[in-house]
């Protein structure tokens, strides 16, 4: 029977008792208008739109039977304390199911300092497995055989001396190179946008990434030399466009670096790799996998690839670690299946879910057992793995995913107009754009426009936390540096140290990096030595801080006026405060350690600017001793100090006694981040005035924080 779409409306309109379906259109965070439903003539003529999967332009995904011919890799991301507590916990993992390992470092190695440096003290072991030497890469790979199992390591600080200790330990292990399968995230430029695990200025780390491409190129031909990243771009607030756009414009850029370094196209753009994030937009972040396949392809033909694969976009896939709620933490069980669900529909290769319990705490055996089998139940119980790419064709994914393109598209335009992504990085543009959409998302869960289930509607009235918490204890320290003492005194000091020589040579000169690096990790040279050795020549970067102004406010006045009063009636608490004291509340906030998570006080940062508060930020990576100093240069009322990675017990209590020491006792600290609510009562006793859990609306904080000084200076 002949329908036609006039007809449709008029249905709806009917059913919809006269108004318009255009009523239920919705604007998503991308800014795409969504309607209500979509027929062929949306999707006639699109750009994107690809017969079949397999085939140029990969829409569809990069193999022509995807998972009916081989289901995505099961690629859990672990790691904590020591090696030898992550090398069980990994076979544990392999023996249930798991089918690749996905290494995650300590913050502490990630930024090339070895565990006896006082500067990590609060890190080491706590978010990763804490690796020194060649020694600690052998017990982590102990049992397992490196030229089967395939491992992604993700690392970009500390690549070199990380890349040269896994080499060297498989060379140990009786492994050739040539066998060796695997991927490193050796993604720099992400770092200085979101990830801050940097060690080097860009100059000389995009210099390290060409080296590792080149000797990757020429001896360990199935090894994935990068994993181009846009989950962290995400998981600091970017929105699916802005994710999409940000990511191939760093994958362009390090095509570009490769091919000035005087290589072919075809020689490294086979193993190049991606890696998003998938967030709850269930549709949205399946076309966006969509989208950035079409976009590889397109925009690698500037360069002449000769070979299909070097314009196949293959990727990793992680489930939103931020989507994840402390509040009704097992919602967070669904929310990971279903951001599951989109990856395998988007077509991924590889894919990691997060554990129910990653807002509060590492993962357990218990959670990531769920978390394992979420994929393992997807793969082998619901079927979907048996027909490619089965969205393709659909009127509103299709729709969707050429929109991701042209809004991606317009996004690269402009980082090609500004000279690519390292200038535009330069610029602070890509950074200032995602802290925005970090601050807008904020804003609108704030409200309640955005709803997540247990934390801004049908919250519980009484949350027992009832699951056990993993905690790496302080010993692993010690041991650690006991290790790294015994190598020293067992080495040939004289070969460590004309290897370490070798490597600054190289850094100085144009000798590969990766090859003077292997010969140093054999001769039992550190991670901290190595990276030292390049430092010397390279020197260490330091970001400068700014925050975007204005966004999560405006957020609240364009839904309209009683929204704009909540912001009004904080803003009037500030000025009052101003008017009694004579100066307006001031906050340091500040991040210590080496966790480079800072997208909350990025978002705290420039909301409280926007609600009247003096708003300091301090460099990253502070010890307590730092921040505490810059609080008091500051003259600040409170300090807030953000924590996402375990090493809160450590850091709060240090920062609260250097502000004693200091005879600066008035400064009241405030901490945020991921902190289980079992370490509250620990936190509060040590002098900590107030936690704020993720979840907790910045309107909400703010009023806190208010309560204590308004009590303080006011009365
Ligand atoms: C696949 N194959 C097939 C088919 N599908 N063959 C025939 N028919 C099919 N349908 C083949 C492939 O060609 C390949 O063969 C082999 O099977 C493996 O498939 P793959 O797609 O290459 O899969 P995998 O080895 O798992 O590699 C996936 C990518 C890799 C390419 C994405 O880079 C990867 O594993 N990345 C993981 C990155 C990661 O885990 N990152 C963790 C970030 P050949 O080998 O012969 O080619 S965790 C960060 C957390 C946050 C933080 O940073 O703090």
């Amino acid at each position: 029977m002949a329908t036609s779409y006039d007809q449709w409306i008029e249905l709806a309109t009917k059913q919809m008792k006269g108004k318009g379906p255009e009523s239920l259109n919705w604007k998503s965070p991308e800014g795409i208008t969504i309607k209500p439903m979509y027929h062929a003539e949306d999707t006639k003529d699109l750009e994107s739109f690809s017969m079949f999967p397999g085939m140029a332009p990969y829409t569809r995904g990069p193999m022509a039977t995807m998972y009916a011919g081989r289901p995505w890799t099961i690629r859990q991301y672990a790691g904590f304390s020591t090696a030898k507590a992550s090398n069980e916990f990994y076979r544990k993992n392999l023996a249930a199911g798991q089918k690749g390992l996905s290494v995650a470092f300590s913050l502490s190695t990630h930024r090339g300092y070895d565990s006896d440096n006082p500067r990590v003290s609060g890190d080491i072991g706590k978010a990763g497995v804490a690796i020194d030497s060649i020694e600690d890469m052998k017990i982590l790979f102990d049992g397992i055989p490196l030229d089967q199992m395939s491992v992604s390591m993700t690392m970009n600080g500390a690549v070199i001396p990380i890349l040269a200790m896994w080499i060297g330990a498989a060379e140990e292990q009786g492994v050739k190179q040539e066998e060796l399968n695997g991927t490193i995230q050796n993604d720099i430029l992400k770092e200085y946008l979101t990830r801050n695990t940097y060690i080097y200025p860009p100059e000389p780390s995009m210099r390290i990434v060409s080296d590792i491409m080149a000797y990757s190129s020429k001896n360990m031909p199935r090894y994935n030399t990068i994993s181009i990243s846009g989950y962290h771009i995400m998981e600091a607030g970017a929105d699916s466009v802005l994710q999409c756009a940000f990511t191939l414009a760093d994958g362009v850029e390090y095509v570009r670096a490769a091919l000035a370094s005087g290589m072919d196209v075809d020689t490294f753009a086979p193993r190049l790799s991606f890696f998003f994030g998938v967030g709850m937009n269930f549709f949205m972040e399946i076309a966006m996998l969509r989208a950035a396949r079409f976009l590889w392809y397109k925009l690698m033909q500037q360069f002449n690839p000769k070979k299909p694969q070097s314009s196949m976009l293959r990727t990793h896939v992680q489930t939103s670690g931020w989507s994840l709620t402390e509040q009704d933490p097992y919602n967070n069980i669904i929310r990971t299946t279903i951001e599951a669900m989109s990856a395998a529909l988007g077509g991924t290769q590889s894919l990691h879910t997060n554990s129910f319990d990653e807002a509060v705490c590492l993962p357990t055996e218990f959670s990531a057992r769920i978390a394992r089998n979420t994929q393992i139940i997807i793969q082998e119980e619901s079927q979907i793995c048996r027909v490619a790419d089965p969205l393709g064709g659909s009127y509103y994914v299709e729709w969707l995913t050429n929109q991701i393109v042209e809004g991606a598209e317009k996004i690269i335009n402009e980082i090609e107009e500004m000279g690519g992504m390292a200038k535009a990085i330069a610029t602070g543009m890509p950074k200032m754009r995602i802290e925005e959409s970090a601050a807008r998302r904020q804003a609108r869960i704030d409200q309640g426009k955005d709803v997540i289930v247990g934390v801004n509607k049908y919250r519980l009235k009484d949350e027992k936390l009832d699951f056990e918490i993993l905690e790496v204890p302080d010993s692993v320290r010690l041991e650690q540096i006991d290790r790294i003492n015994h190598i020293k005194k067992t080495r040939d000091n004289a070969k460590t140290q004309a290897c370490l020589e070798a490597v600054t040579k190289a850094a100085a000169g144009k000798d590969n990096l990766l090859e003077a690096a292997i010969a140093a990790a054999k001769a039992r040279a550190t991670v901290g030595e190595i990276s030292d050795a390049m430092e010397k020549v390279f020197g260490r970067f330091v970001a400068t801080t700014q925050c975007v102004s204005g966004a999560y406010s405006s957020e609240y006045s364009e839904a309209g006026s009683d929204s704009a009063q909540v912001i009004d009636t904080m803003r009037k608490r500030t000025d009052d405060f101003m008017a009694k004291t004579g100066r307006r509340p001031r906050i340091l906030v500040t991040k210590m350690g080496q966790d480079g998570h800072d997208r909350g006080i990025k978002v705290v940062a420039s909301s409280y600017a926007d609600l009247g508060f003096d708003v300091d930020i301090s460099p990253m990576f502070q010890t307590p001793e730092e921040a505490a100093k810059m609080a008091i240069e500051n003259d600040v009322h409170i300090v807030g100090a953000s924590s996402l990675a375990a090493g809160h017990k450590t850091l709060v209590p240090e920062l609260i006694g250097e502000l004693k020491k200091n005879g600066a006792e008035e400064i009241m600290v405030v901490a945020g981040g991921v902190i289980p609510p079992s370490d509250y009562q620990f936190l509060y006793d040590a002098g900590c005035k107030g936690i704020y859990g993720p979840g907790t609306p910045i309107t909400e904080s703010a009023g806190k924080v208010m309560d204590m000084l308004e009590e303080k200076y006011c009365k």
